[in-house]
This record gives structure tokens, sequence and C-alpha cells, in this order.
């Protein structure tokens, strides 16, 4: 194992502890003299920054949700002045208002440390080849990943997302060793270079494929990988907490959570309190050097599970187990939950279905109905309808098991459900519409 900062990454868990305590103190202190938004939080919990005796009296501070970021927008958070700033981002959302985040010099040098330990994690440096087709501009994932491939000194090719063809070109002609994008994209890229007559596995160097920004199942990770000829890591952020930051190691077995930088903690929404250890919760994060958009206790609506014991990577650091959805994902069907990741499992483990699903979810006559549009593989593609019936059916029961309620199932032919660029839109939910 290489690690990009090994006196940091492999810390021994005791003297990382101590470090998060004297950060977090810190913060706190400067939040509660400086801050006018904490020290009002703070002060209404009756909570005082001497209260903060050890670490896990984090507990008693506040919580934060995005409805506060968007509640002040656009910079009503920042602890740091105007001449202070150096760049900002802005995250679209789906729905309400925005959430802008401000940077300070020492903000993007953060991120850009933790993104050179991420991608050093994955095997980068120096001679590699990153092509970032993550969106430049507002959304964090091009620059971010630009800035830390370039701290390593990897070679960035920034072609951004869309002109899908001639990110093939580009790919081949300046031999790129590894890309980052979300998976979605990956994999619709895979299907242009297949029309164009390019194999991304046998005709280009293509080896690592950093992806995130949108959920994605282990099952479609190893079609991606079995597809594409790459090995594919899980990276994650949110624009919140700066941008993407935390990434697996080539142990592929969870992201890690640098602990100097942030805090975690997994919380189970109805108790708001840690839920016991191994299970799952909200994922909800401290950042300890966070100097424009101070972040403390940000509960990000994230589904995942803590694990604490070291990696066999040799990094102490905390790591989390794949997102698995957004507690606002999470799709009620006649009285059942139901996360679109659990639907991506059920159907990437059917060789008969493609990569490409839609969930299309409505109310007829008082009652939920769900339906799952799925595209079959070009190689499974029949004109005989028995044989089109037996993959429908197969498909119905297996989501049946799955998802504890029944799904009517319809089949597309290939290439027929929309492609995405950035973030999939894979569920259409009418009962909202
Ligand atoms: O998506 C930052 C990012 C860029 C992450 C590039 C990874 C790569 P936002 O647009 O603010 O920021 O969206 C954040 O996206 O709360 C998750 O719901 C989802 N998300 C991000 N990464 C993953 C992932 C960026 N690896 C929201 N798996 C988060 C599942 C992810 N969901």
């Amino acid at each position: 194992m290489v690690s990009w900062d090994p006196r940091i990454e492999e810390m021994p868990r005791k003297e990382l502890e101590r470090l998060q305590y004297k950060l977090v103190k810190t913060l706190v202190y400067r939040l509660y003299s400086f801050s006018p938004f904490y020290y009002q939080r703070m002060h209404s919990q009756g909570v005082h920054p001497d209260d903060l005796k050890e670490l896990s009296d984090i507990r008693k501070l506040p919580f934060m949700f995005k409805s506060d970021l968007r509640d002040n927008y656009p910079d009503r958070l920042f602890t740091a002045s105007q001449e202070e700033l150096v760049r900002y981002h802005v995250s679209s959302g789906t729905t309400g208002k925005p959430t802008v985040v401000g940077y300070t010099a020492r903000d993007i040098d953060l991120w850009t440390t933790s993104l050179a330990r991420a991608l050093t994690s994955c095997g980068l440096g120096r001679g590699d080849v990153l092509q970032v087709s993550y969106g430049y501009g507002l959304f964090t994932g091009g620059l971010g990943l630009h800035y830390g491939a370039e701290r390593i000194g990897a070679t960035v090719i920034p072609t951004s997302v869309g002109n899908t063809e001639r990110q093939i070109e580009l790919m081949q002609d300046l031999r790129a060793t590894s890309i980052a994008c979300t998976p979605s994209y990956l994999l619709h890229m895979g299907e242009v270079a297949d029309k164009i007559g390019v194999s991304i596995k046998n005709d280009t160097h293509l080896r690592t494929a950093i992806l995130g920004a949108e959920p994605w199942s282990e099952r479609m990770r190893n079609r991606i990988q079995d597809l594409l000829g790459v090995k594919a890591y899980d990276i994650y952020g949110t624009s919140e907490l700066y941008g993407p930051l935390f990434c697996e190691c080539a142990e592929q077995k969870g992201i890690h959570i640098w602990g100097d930088l942030a805090y975690v903690e997994i919380i189970d929404p109805r108790t708001e309190e840690a839920v016991s250890p191994g299970e799952r919760g909200d994922l909800t994060i401290t950042m300890l050097q966070k100097e424009a958009l101070p972040i403390v206790r940000y509960r990000i609506g994230d589904i995942t599970t803590i694990l604490q014991e070291t990696c066999s990577c040799g990094r102490t650091h905390p790591r989390i187990t794949r997102i698995e959805g957004r507690v606002d994902d999470m799709l009620i069907i006649r009285g059942i939950n139901v996360f679109p990741s659990q639907i991506e499992h059920a159907l990437m483990g059917i060789p008969q279905v493609g990569q490409h699903f839609q969930i299309v979810v409505d109310r007829k006559e008082e009652l939920d109905t769900l339906l799952v549009r799925v595209e079959v593989h070009p190689d499974a593609f029949s004109d005989k309808i028995t044989d089109l019936m037996k993959v429908k059916n197969l498909i119905g029961t297996r989501l049946r098991s799955a998802l504890n309620v029944a799904a009517e199932v319809e089949l597309v032919e290939p290439g027929s459900l929309p492609r995405f660029e950035g973030k999939a839109k894979r569920v259409v939910d009418r009962r909202k519409m």
C-alpha cells in the first residue's frame, strides 16, 4: 500500500481521536464566538463549548440540515469575509433554492489534499492520465478531481461531460489510464464506444474508474469492471462538505473518511441518536477544519453504515459502506419502504437485463403502483414472445422477493430509455406531479 500522507492516514486510532478532539474544541469555540447562527443554536440548546470534555460530547451539539443552508441563502452561514474567499460552488438541488458553498484558499488546499489521498489510495500517481468527465463549473466534481489529480502529479484531460464520441477519441489518443465520472455516464460512454466500433476494454489504456455522485450497486460495479476492463472505485462527497472527498482504496472495502478532516456519526432518523454499531442510518458529518462554510453534525440524508476497524490496506481512519440511497429517495409503495438501490441490485443480478432501467411510481384508485421499465440486454433480445415472457416473469419474481411488494415489469428495447451525462434520474414519481 502507498499512502499520500502515511503519518496521517495510518495514525494510531487513539492518536487520531486526540487530534479530532483538539480540532472539534477549536472549531466550536470559534463558531460560538464568531457565528451568530451557531451561537444561537448552541445557546437555545443550552450547550457551551466548555461542555465538550471528550470527543463523544460532540453529540451534545445541535444538528444541521440542508434546510439551514437554504434558509440562509446565499452566504449567511459563512464565517470568512469576502476578501478571504477564493471560490464559490453552487449545488442546484432538485427542490427549492440552491445552496452556495464558499471556499478560502485553505479550504481548497484541504479539499485537494483529501482528493490527493483518495486518488493515491486507488493506485493513481505520476504517469497516470486522468480523464475528468464530471461536470466542470458550479458542480464540484470536475474542478475537485482536477485539482486532486494535479496535486499527485497525474496528467489531467479536463473533458467535462458531454460530446461523448470526442471523449472516446481523446481517451484513445491521449492514452487515458483512468476516468472520473458518474457510473451511469461511464456505461453510456461504453455504449457509444461500441457503436463507433471502439472497445474500451481492448482498444484503450483505461484501467481505473473513479465513480460517484449518484448511488450505484455492487452488482453494477461488477458489470462495469467486466464490461470495460477497469477497476471501479466508489467516491463520495457533497458540495456542502467541499465536494468529492472520500474514496475506496485498492481493497474496495468501504469508503475511507479522513478523520483529521471529518468526524462521522450515523444517526437513526427516528430517535436522532447514534445507531448501534453495524446498523444503518443517516450519515452525519462534522467538518473539522473547514473555514468559509462550517459544517457541524450535518445530517446529509444518505444512508450507510460505519466500519470502525482498521482496513486491510493499513489506513486507520473509519470507513463507511456504499451509500444505499437517500432518506428522501425512499419510495413508500403501499406502505412498504423501497429504495431504488434495491431494485438496481435485483436487476443487475439477472444476465438478460441490460444496464438501464426506470422506476415509475403512480397512484391508481388510491393504490400505489410500481412499474419497472427494463432494457433487455442486447444479447438476450429476441423476436420470440415466449423468450421475452420468461425474462419478464423472472424479473417480476426477483423484484417481488427483493422488495416484498409486487412490481409490474415492462421490457423495452436496448437503447430506448433516457441516458444521462451527469447524475442519472431513474425514478419518476407521478404521485408528486
Ligand atoms: O455529487 C459531489 C461529488 C462529485 C461526489 C463527484 C462524488 C463525485 P452534490 O451534487 O452536492 O455533490 O450531491 C451530493 O450525491 O448527498 C449523495 O446523495 C449523492 N452521492 C454522491 N456521491 C455518491 C456515491 C456531489 N458515491 C449527493 N454514492 C450526496 C451514492 C452519492 N451517492
